[in-house]
């Protein structure tokens, strides 16, 4: 009998693309979902930092937030099961769950993640992680690991040491190396002085942190992340770009690329093979940035598109680790998750529906215009009824069938949050 499914099977099969192997491929690549968009990137410590994000922010008073570490889980867990495929958490520092005791950022340890960790062996899936170098008062002045003044420093890079071990413990436990990613929000908002100062500071703050041998690289995957500017940095990124680029390379570190964190017209697509030439990995936040780095909800467009595409053309799936980096307190939690995540996935199966690795094949080359004409026609081609039976392979809900689930879940639970 046809179906939406063996007709589009036939199509690309008439390309040489064979979607079977485009599906089970496509539901093993592992994405892990940031917690930060269960509670628009607040944090569960006591006192409550500053509100000052670190130059992120996000905008929108939605009800239904999640206010602590159970509704997190409970949301999260509620939206793993409307996801097709492989996933992960990526946990921030500041969700640490200490109870009535305040611990600071250089003090927190492996056992003050317990409940998450037990949460994602019930979930069975692994934890990645990430140090808060942002709200909190030693981050009010804009700088961190890059401050000049020692004490200020030295408290960041004790900070970051300590996340290097709560990551390595989580990997330990849930036996699946864990992306630890340290991104700080120094910077300055206008035209500062002194630049060199900065930029040495950092390297030597992160070499300090680096330096500690009881932690395994292999289990602990250390990520560094980069950025072209925030708020209240626009005029200067102590950790830019080139900086980073050149700090990964020397220090065999993974070189994280976020979406939104290049000028608009910038193609990260174009980016991947530059980049994998030298670096070994790649970390990649997809985010949606609209106008500026806005950490809009991911949707299923040409950035994330491309940048798929590029990963499947360079057959680079083992080079990268996929993660999410949007939040907006707008729209229902749980949705932002689903259409962001799954926007991703689309995108990975996307690029493994590519035309071209068949076509290769044949005996003359395409001319450009050729090549143009079947990226255009790629875009007709009925990957949508394949997603639908990736997700029905899955047992998920297709389409938009998960809808029902999150106004279920609205109503008897979100909305009940008061
Ligand atoms: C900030 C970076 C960073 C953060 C998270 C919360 O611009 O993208 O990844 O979004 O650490
Ligand atoms: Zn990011």
């Amino acid at each position: 009998m046809s179906t939406p499914y063996t007709f589009a099977r036939d199509a690309y099969a008439a390309y040489g693309v064979d979607t079977e192997a485009a599906i089970d491929q496509a539901l093993s690549v592992p994405i892990s979902l940031h917690c930060w968009q269960a509670d628009d990137v607040r944090g569960l410590e006591t006192p409550k930092g500053p509100v000052d994000g670190g130059g992120i922010m996000a905008t929108g008073s939605h009800p239904g937030r999640a206010r602590n570490g159970d509704e997190m889980r409970a949301d999260l867990s509620k939206v793993l099961t409307l996801l097709p495929g492989q996933h992960r958490l990526n946990l921030h520092a500041f969700y640490a769950e200490t109870g009535d005791q305040h611990v600071d950022r250089d003090a927190l340890e492996p056992q003050h993640f317990s409940r998450w960790l037990d949460w994602a062996k019930q979930e069975k899936i692994g934890l990645d992680f990430n140090p808060t170098y942002f709200a909190h008062p030693l981050a009010s002045s804009g700088y961190t690991l890059s401050h000049a003044d020692d004490a200020i420093q030295n408290f960041w890079i004790r900070h970051g040491q300590a996340s290097r071990r709560i990551a390595q413990y989580f990997a330990q436990e849930l036996k699946s190396p864990a992306v630890n990613n340290h991104w700080v929000p120094d910077g300055a908002k206008d035209e500062p002085r002194d630049r060199f100062g900065f930029r040495a500071r950092l390297a030597a703050a992160y070499d300090a942190i680096f330096a500690d041998e009881s932690i395994d690289r292999s289990l602990c995957i250390d990520a560094v992340e980069g950025k072209l500017f925030g708020l209240g940095s626009e005029a200067f990124v102590v950790g830019s770009q080139e900086f980073y680029s050149n700090y990964a390379l020397s220090r065999d570190l993974v070189l994280c690329l976020d979406l939104g964190h290049y000028h608009p017209t910038e193609s990260v697509a174009d980016k991947v093979s530059a980049h994998l030439e030298f670096h070994k990995k790649l970390l990649l936040h997809t985010s949606r940035p609209m106008r500026w780095d806005s950490d809009h909800v991911v949707t299923f467009d040409d950035q994330v598109r491309n940048l798929f595409l590029e990963i499947a053309r360079g057959d680079a799936w083992n080079r990268v680790y996929v993660a999410l980096d949007f939040f907006d307190a707008s729209i229902n939690r749980l949705a932002a998750y689903i259409i962001g995540t799954r926007a991703t996935r689309q995108a990975i199966l996307c690029g493994l529906l590519d035309l071209f690795p068949a076509m290769a094949k044949q005996p003359r080359a395409f001319q450009p215009h050729e090549t143009l004409a079947f990226m255009e026609h790629m875009r007709a081609l009925p990957w949508g009824a394949v997603w639908d039976e990736l997700c029905r392979r899955a047992n998920v809900p297709a389409g938009v069938d998960w809808l029902a689930e999150v106004a279920g879940y609205e109503r008897d639970v979100q909305l009940q949050r008061v």
